[in-house]
C-alpha cells in the first residue's frame, strides 16, 4: 500500500511491531515538565525512484539525509506542496524524508530519571520515525499525533547530537482514512513509463506532510499518562468526575486540585478518582449564549512517587469546562437549555502552508468567527490541531468533532480492514478530544455510501464503539443519502444532513429550494424523530464576480441561495431542525478537476479570508438568532466591534 510500486513495501512495514503511539495529554510545561519545540527549518528529500523505495533500501535513515542525496530546505510544520517550484512535487505521491539535528539539553542526558519524549503533531499519512538511525515509532494515519520515548537512545552517546528522521507516505489505499486508490496506466500509446494516478473520493486537495509541531518533551519517570474528567451540575452545584491514569510507578499519592480562573481552589482531592464538587459554580457556556461564554476551571494533578529513595513529581494542568450535552426528539441541549449551531465548516487550508498549522492563520479565523456571530463548527472533514480545540473552549465555539473518514464510497472500504483502522482512530480521536468542554458530538464520517448492504453493520459497530468510548457524548455521521435507502441513520443521535439544492440539483433554480428543502426535513423527521442540524449548504461565488439577476458563480447567487434556506430554517428550527453550518467558512483548494476553478469557491470568506457578499447576510442572520436565543448583555449585540 505504501508506496505506489505495488504495494512492495507493505509486506516489509507490517513485520515491524506495534507501537504503541497513542499520547493522549497535550504537552504542556510544568514545574515537572519541559517542552521543546522543533518547528522551524528541516532537511528535505522526496523519494522519486520510480518506486519509491530508495530511502529505505539504501537506509536513508543511518546516515545525514544530506550525505544520501540533494536535499532541499522544508518548513515544519507545513504541507510541503505548494513550498516549491517544483510540480512534481506539488502531486508528489510516495515517501518523503524529514530530517533536523536538535540539541538535546544536557540536563535531560545526564538525568537517567528524565523521559524524553519525541511527540509529532500530525504527519500525512503514514510515518516512520528513528532517532540516531534506530527506529522509534510508526503510525498509520494522519490528523493525530503520536509519540515515542527516546531517553535511552540519546543516552547512549550523549556527545553526539540527536539526528530525527521522519518518513512520511501520503499514499490512500482503499482501508486508509480517507481512502484512495492507486491507478497505474500501462497503455504506452497514452502514458509515459511508470505512469499512475492516485484517485480520491473527496473534495479538498491531499495535502502533506508533516502538519503540525514536533516536539521535544520531558516528564519524570512516573507520570500523569491521562486524565479523563466527565462534567454535570445540580442546581449551582458542579460536579467534575476523574480519573488519574499514571504510568512509570507501582505506588503513587495523587493529589488534584481544581482552580477558578483567578487560581483560587475551589475543590480538592487526595484520590487518583473522584468527585469533585464545586459551589456556586460558572458553567462552560457557548459564545453568545452567555455573557460569560467559554469559562475554564483549572484541574492541577501532583503525583508524588517514591521509588528506589528517589522521589518523582508530576505536576499537569488540565483546563476544564463544566457543562453537560443531551439530545432529546427534537432539542440538542448545553447545559439542559436548547442550543441552535449556527456556525460553519472549516478545513484546515490556507495559502502556501496548505495544512500546516498557523497561529497567526488560526486566530485571524477566530476573530471572523467572532464577527460573524458564528456559535460553532464541525471539523470537516477530519480532526483538527488540537490547538484550535484549546481556542474553541477558550472562546465557547461548539464543535462537532469529524474523524477522517471522508469519501468512503468503495464497497471495499466497508471491510474488516477497513473497520478495524476506522475503530482504531476512532479510538485515539476520542483519547485525544474527550476532555475539551468544545467537543459536544463525535463525526464517524462524511457523506459515505450508507445505502450500500454493509453500510448497516459497518456503522452500527462503529457508532456502539465510539459510545462504549464516550457515554458522554452524541455520536452522528453525515449524511448525503437519501433517507428511505440510509442504512446507518438508526443507529446515530442526531441526523446531520447535506444538500446542495439549485446546485448540483437543479442548478441556476432558486425556486426548487424551499420545497425541495421542507421534503428532506419532513422526510428524515418522519422517519427517524430525532434532531436534525444541516451540516452543509451553500453555492460557489468567484470573489468580485457579480450578475443581477443572479447566476451561478456569482456573489448574489451565493447569497440568495442562501436566504432561500435560512427562510425554510426558521419554520423548521421551531420544530426539530437544530443547526445550520454554511458549506463553507472559506475557500480551499482541491484536486484539479473540470469543475473545480483553482478549488471550492463556496467560501463566504476567501481563501484570503476577505469576505465576500454572503459573509454580510450570514452576520445579519447569525447575530439576529443569537439575539433571539440568548441572554446577551447590551454591548454584546449586532451591531458590534468584537
Ligand atoms: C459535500 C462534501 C464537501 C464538498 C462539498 C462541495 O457534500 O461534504 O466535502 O466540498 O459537498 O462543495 O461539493
Amino acid at each position: 500500500m505504501f508506496a505506489p510500486g505495488r504495494a512492495a513495501l507493505l509486506g516489509a512495514l507490517c513485520l515491524w511491531a506495534a507501537f504503541d503511539a497513542v499520547c493522549p495529554l497535550f504537552p504542556r510545561e510544568s514545574a515537572s515538565r519541559e517542552v521543546k519545540e522543533l518547528s522551524g527549518r528541516w532537511d528535505f528529500r522526496a523519494d522519486k525512484s520510480p518506486d519509491r523505495k530508495q530511502g529505505f533500501e539504501r537506509a536513508w535513515y543511518k546516515s545525514r539525509l544530506a550525505e544520501t542525496g540533494p536535499v532541499i530546505d522544508m518548513p515544519v510544520p507545513a504541507s510541503y506542496n505548494d513550498i516549491t517550484q517544483d510540480p512534481t512535487l506539488r502531486d508528489f505521491i510516495g515517501w518523503v524524508w524529514y530530517e533536523r539535528e536538535v540539541v538535546v539539553p544536557s540536563r535531560w542526558v545526564a538525568d537517567e530519571g528524565t523521559r524524553v519524549v519525541l511527540r509529532v503533531g500530525s504527519a500525512h499519512y503514514y510515518s516512520v520515525v528513528w532517532v540516531n538511525g534506530v527506529k522509534v515509532t510508526e503510525h498509520k494515519g494522519g490528523h493525530l499525533p503520536f509519540e515515542a520515548e527516546i531517553g535511552s537512545l540519546i543516552r547512549k552517546d550523549p556527545t553526539t547530537p540527536c539526528r530525527i528522521t521522519i518518513a512520511v507516505n501520503n499514499t490512500l489505499t482503499l482501508d486508509t482514512l480517507p481512502p484512495g486508490i492507486i491507478q497505474h496506466m500501462d497503455d504506452p500509446t497514452k502514458y509515459p513509463a511508470g505512469f499512475f494516478v492516485q484517485n480520491i473520493y473527496f473534495d479538498f486537495f491531499n495535502y502533506a506532510g508533516i502538519h503540525r509541531p514536533v516536539l521535544l518533551y520531558t516528564t519524570p519517570k512516573a507520570y500523569v499518562d491521562d486524565i479523563t474528567v466527565v462534567t454535570d451540575f445540580l442546581d449551582d452545584t458542579g460536579l467534575v468526575k476523574y480519573v488519574v491514569s499514571v504510568q512509570g510507578a507501582v505506588t503513587a499519592a495523587v493529589k488534584v486540585t481544581l482552580l477558578d480562573k483567578d487560581g483560587h481552589s475551589v475543590a480538592s482531592s487526595n484520590k487518583a478518582s473522584g468527585l469533585l464538587k464545586v459551589v456556586d459554580v460558572k458553567l462552560w457556556w457557548p459564545y453568545l449564549m452567555h455573557e460569560n461564554h467559554g469559562y475554564l476551571y483549572s484541574l492541577e494533578v501532583r503525583l508524588m512517587a517514591a521509588d528506589d529513595g528517589s522521589t518523582d513529581e508530576d505536576v499537569y494542568t488540565l483546563p476544564v469546562g463544566i457543562r453537560t450535552v443531551r439530545v432529546t426528539s427534537t432539542q440538542f441541549l448545553i447545559n439542559n437549555k436548547p442550543f441552535y449551531f449556527h456556525g460553519v465548516n472549516k478545513h484546515e487550508d490556507s495559502d502556501i502552508r496548505g495544512k500546516g498549522l498557523d497561529w497567526p492563520l488560526i486566530i485571524k479565523d477566530f476573530n471572523l468567527l467572532k464577527w460573524l456571530g458564528a456559535n460553532s463548527f464541525r471539523t470537516s472533514h477530519y480532526p483538527y490541531a488540537e490547538e484550535i480545540l484549546q481556542m474553541c473552549d477558550r472562546h465557547g465555539i461548539v464543535v462537532i468533532d469529524e474523524c477522517p473518514g471522508v469519501g468512503i464510497k468503495d464497497i471495499r472500504s466497508f471491510g474488516n480492514a477497513s473497520l478495524a483502522h476506522h475503530l482504531v482512530v476512532m479510538d485515539e480521536l476520542v483519547r485525544r478530544d474527550k476532555n475539551h468542554p468544545s467537543v459536544v458530538m463525535w463525526s464517524v464520517a462524511n457523506e459515505p455510501a450508507a445505502e450500500m448492504p454493509p453500510a448497516e453493520l459497518y456503522f452500527k459497530t462503529l457508532i456502539k464503539h465510539t459510545k462504549d468510548l464516550d457515554p458522554t457524548r452524541p455520536v452522528t455521521y453525515i449524511t448525503d443519502s437519501n433517507y428511505a435507502r440510509d442504512k446507518g441513520a438508526p443507529y446515530v443521535d442526531v441526523i446531520c444532513v447535506n444538500s446542495y439544492f439549485s446546485w448540483y440539483h437543479d442548478p441556476g433554480h432558486m425556486e426548487v429550494i424551499s420545497i425541495q428543502l421542507n421534503s428532506q426535513f419532513e422526510n428524515w423527521y418522519g422517519k427517524y424523530q430525532k434532531p436534525i442540524i444541516q451540516s452543509e449548504y451553500g453555492a460557489d461565488a468567484v470573489p468580485g464576480l457579480h450578475s443581477d439577476p443572479p447566476v451561478m458563480f456569482s456573489e448574489e447567487y451565493q447569497k440568495m441561495v442562501l436566504q432561500n434556506y435560512h427562510d425554510v430554517f426558521d419554520q423548521k428550527r421551531k420544530q426539530y431542525v437544530v443547526g445550520e453550518l454554511i458549506w463553507n467558512f472559506a475557500d480551499f483548494m482541491t484536486a484539479q478537476g473540470i469543475t473545480r476553478v483553482v478549488g471550492n469557491k463556496k467560501g463566504i470568506f476567501s481563501r484570503q479570508r476577505q469576505p465576500k457578499a454572503a459573509a454580510f447576510t450570514l452576520r445579519e442572520r447569525y447575530w439576529r438568532l443569537a439575539n433571539e436565543t440568548a441572554r446577551l448583555p447590551a454591548w454584546t449585540k449586532y451591531p458590534c466591534s468584537l
